[in-house]
């Protein structure tokens, strides 16, 4: 899974970015200090790793990853390649979940693109641009596809178009029957999941905290989550838990365990997801040569404190490659190879 971080020049992106990766990237105080994408990564937090690890003492543990994308700076006319160009459009279409980098530190010594501090306006300027962008990708398809041939491609194609006119995003789009799958080549910007991330130094400023509900009224009402948090002052990995938490399920992902002496490793799955698919998570030769899969519930795990007891317990599911897989499954793959 890969995730972009993306907003205004100047609102902390990069700063996020080394928090977030454990990196060190360059984070200045001039806009467009980042150009070339900076990519990092991230572990998945997971306290069920932990109590695993109370039963098992692995030698390791291994947790899911994230693949970070710090992008440029995106401002006014960005669609059309003012500031640093429109290669940053590719660099998003990439990524599966958008963190949208707000700023609310008020800090006059860094300057910001529009001159004052407004999120609301900020978060609008950013939303517009991909809106722009695509309105333009779809205008576009539009013109190739053969009207009478298509009739239900081209009215899903106006519709989402109208929509977007109207100055929403795509994810808030109501999809009915197969109008998701009418676009799905397109990849556009606005459909992909956000996060509004808001980066503030001052929790007991009466403004700010104004611009706060206002933002939270808004992003509601687009059925997004907003998470505040402090990148210089007031530093929380719990936040960023949270941050990494909410994007997982706003992707609809879930996780199962592989588990031995050795190591306990944790995979990131779809939340519908069969016992053959997850095997090839793995390796794609598990699939090839899958016989059945080995599971042990996650809760039951924790109950009998060992694959044994589980077993006399009679918690072992023998399951076949239809089988779906629940969040937390502990599973052992069985394979010919
Ligand atoms: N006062 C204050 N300064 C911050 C905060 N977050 C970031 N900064 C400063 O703002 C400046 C810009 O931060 P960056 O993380 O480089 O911003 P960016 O969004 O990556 O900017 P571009 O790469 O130019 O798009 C740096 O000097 C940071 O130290 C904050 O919460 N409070
Ligand atoms: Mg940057």
């Amino acid at each position: 899974m890969k995730c972009g971080i993306i907003g205004l020049p100047n609102t902390g992106k990069s700063t996020f970015f080394n928090f977030i990766s454990n990196s060190n990237v360059l984070s200045e105080n001039f806009p467009f200090c980042t150009i070339e994408p900076n990519y990092g990564m991230t572990r998945v937090p997971d306290q069920r790793l932990y109590e695993l690890e109370k039963i098992i003492n692995p030698i390791k543990i291994i947790p899911s990853e994230i693949k970070i994308v710090d992008i440029a700076g995106i401002i006014k006319g960005s669609h059309k390649g003012d500031g640093l160009g429109n290669k940053f459009l590719s660099h998003i279409r990439e990524t599966n979940v958008i963190i949208h980098m707000i700023r609310l530190f008020q800090d006059v010594s860094v300057s910001h693109v529009e001159g004052s501090i407004n999120p609301i306006r900020d978060k609008e300027i950013i939303d517009m641009e991909l809106q722009l962008k695509d309105l333009e990708t779809i205008e576009n398809r539009l013109k190739n596809v053969k009207t009478k041939k298509n009739k239900s491609i081209t009215n899903t194609l106006e519709s989402v178009l109208s929509f977007l006119r109207s100055g929403k995003n795509i994810r808030t789009y109501p999809f009915v029957k197969d109008e998701k799958k009418y676009i799905k080549d397109l990849q556009l910007l606005t459909i992909k999941p956000v996060l509004y991330v808001c980066n503030t130094d001052e929790v007991t400023n009466e403004k700010i905290n104004t611009y706060i509900k206002e933002l939270k009224k808004i992003v509601k009402t687009e059925g997004s989550i907003l998470i505040i948090l402090s990148l210089i002052k007031n530093r929380s990995s719990d936040k960023i838990d949270q941050i990494l938490k909410k994007a997982y399920q706003l992707l609809n992902l879930q996780s199962f365990f592989t588990v031995s002496k050795k190591e306990i490793r944790s995979w990131t799955i779809p939340s519908l997801c069969t016992a053959y698919e997850a095997s090839s998570v793995i390796h794609t030769d598990f699939k090839k040569g899958f016989i059945r899969a080995e599971i042990i519930h996650y809760n039951d795990f924790i109950k009998y404190k060992s694959e044994e007891k589980a077993k006399k317990a009679g918690k072992i599911f023998l399951a076949g490659k239809n089988s779906l897989i629940q969040d937390g499954d502990i599973i052992h793959f069985r394979f010919n190879l």
